[in-house]
């Protein structure tokens, strides 16, 4: 058993103050057992948390740190803007730096729009492609994660399904009375539900690549039908790349799949961990957003510059060194292991991979949408948690969560987590 008598009592302290002592409930280790761990500081690939554990990262922030933690580029270039002052509530040069590079690096995007998280970013989006197209319904895919927003926390993943509530008390029913929640990689489903409500869709929402069911990969053709449909229909294509933006290729899912949505939502990597998220697209699309058009988004710390200087050297490390290759090479070998040592168990599972994000599925059929992922055993994935846990791997605690590798990650650190999981493994199997 990991010591974690610090991180106990911190939690309990915690937990007087803050809701379940976590500001986000992906953190809760409530659907793995046990307390979370305070965290100390971050290394490379480790982190190391107050009771002195260094374990081995592969949940990166939830994504943002494909550099690995603490990157001197990154942490050099917060330093320098800190000195600079932390805000000044006006446009600053780095701004518009960073969104040059968006705009260079992800097919989509003519212009962009700075904010201070994932869920501003599609909840802007969202509204951005009702304003402009003057229709109100919204198409999105259960088990798709796009943050927080009201309309959107339909049949949701992340810590929404990890937690059982995919749509939240809270939200009045007229904010998802225009929300159609159907199932991904079913283009029949979404061509029947356009054709025959295709005049009052403003949009098709979708992660291209599933991060919050698990990693759950567009199935050949779909990326493609969601394209043709949404043209068809003058309906916008929003593609939520928070997670897998600059995580897939450099330049996202849409680069990956040679698909291009009118309409992008970014976040995470691209403020290098800290609070950035950003919506770009079409120009004609992105001049209807406040002050050249008449929809309205602000925000007093958008742009900010201490995570634009975050998000830039972050971008500039990615583009300079071209990480991409590597990563897929340490994750395929990883995923290739890991899947090898539950076959010796005869544990029943899916292995899913798209650049360095991938999932163990504790599922006996190919997950392919939320119907399927709401099967996978979640008392086998939580006694897998733990026991990696033990021997010092960190993982996302939940199984509807992708892991992340990081350009950190070395061939040892892949071969220790193998060998981990051959030894829990072996715990796991029906006896
Ligand atoms: P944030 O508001 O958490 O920055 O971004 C929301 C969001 C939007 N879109 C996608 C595809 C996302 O994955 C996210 C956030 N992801 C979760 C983890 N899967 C963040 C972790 C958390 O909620 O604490």
């Amino acid at each position: 058993m990991l010591e974690c008598s610090k991180s106990r009592s911190a939690f309990a302290r915690a937990c007087r103050v803050i809701p379940g002592g976590v500001n986000s409930p992906a953190r809760a280790f409530g659907a793995v057992g046990g307390e979370p761990l305070f965290i100390q500081r971050g290394e490379g690939q480790f982190l190391v948390d107050i009771d002195g554990n260094r374990l081995i990262d592969y949940v990166g922030s939830w994504g943002p740190h494909i550099l690995g933690h603490g990157h001197s580029s990154v942490t050099t270039a917060i330093q320098q803007a800190l000195a600079r002052g932390t805000s000044f509530g006006a446009p600053t040069e780095a701004e518009t730096e960073l969104a040059e590079m968006i705009a260079e690096a992800v097919p989509s995007v003519e212009k962009v729009r700075m904010v201070n998280s994932g869920t501003e970013a599609t909840m802007s989006a969202v509204r951005l492609a009702r304003g402009f197209t003057g229709r109100d319904v919204i198409i999105k895919f259960a088990g798709c994660y796009h943050g927080h927003v009201d309309s959107l926390l339909v049949e949701a993943g992340s810590g929404a399904l990890t937690h059982g509530v995919p749509s939240s008390p809270g939200v009045p029913q007229g904010c998802t009375a225009d929300t159609l929640s159907l199932r991904f990689n079913d283009a029949g489903q979404l061509a029947d539900t356009l054709r025959s409500r295709g005049d009052e869709i403003a949009a098709v929402i979708l992660e291209p690549v599933v991060g919050n069911m698990g990693c759950v990969p567009p199935q050949p053709g779909f990326l493609e039908a969601c394209r043709e449909l949404c043209t068809q229909h003058g309906a916008l294509l929003i593609f939520d790349e928070v997670m897998t933006g600059f995580r897939v290729a450099y330049g996202g899912a849409q680069s990956r799949y040679g698909v291009t949505p009118d309409l992008t939502t970014l976040g995470k990597i691209v403020g290098g961990g800290l609070p950035v998220g950003a919506y770009g697209g079409r120009a004609d699309v992105m001049d209807s957003i406040s002050p050249v058009g008449p929809v309205y988004q602000a925000g007093t710390l958008s742009g900010n510059p201490l995570a634009t200087a975050s998000g830039l050297a972050t971008l500039r490390t990615l583009k300079e060194s071209n990480p991409y290759d590597a990563l897929e090479v340490a994750t395929t070998r990883l995923v290739q292991g890991l899947s090898k040592a539950a076959m010796n168990a005869d544990i029943p599972h899916q292995m899913t991979q798209v650049g360095s994000m991938f999932t163990l599925f504790f599922n006996p059929e190919p997950v392919v949408n939320y119907d399927v992922s709401s099967r996978n055993d979640t008392a086998r994935f939580a006694k897998y948690f733990q026991g990696m846990l033990e021997r010092g791997i960190y993982l996302p605690c939940s199984q509807f969560e992708a892991n992340f590798v990081s350009a950190c990650h070395t061939p040892a650190d892949v071969d220790n987590t193998i060998a981990a999981a051959a030894e829990v493994f072996a715990t796991l199997v029906d006896r």
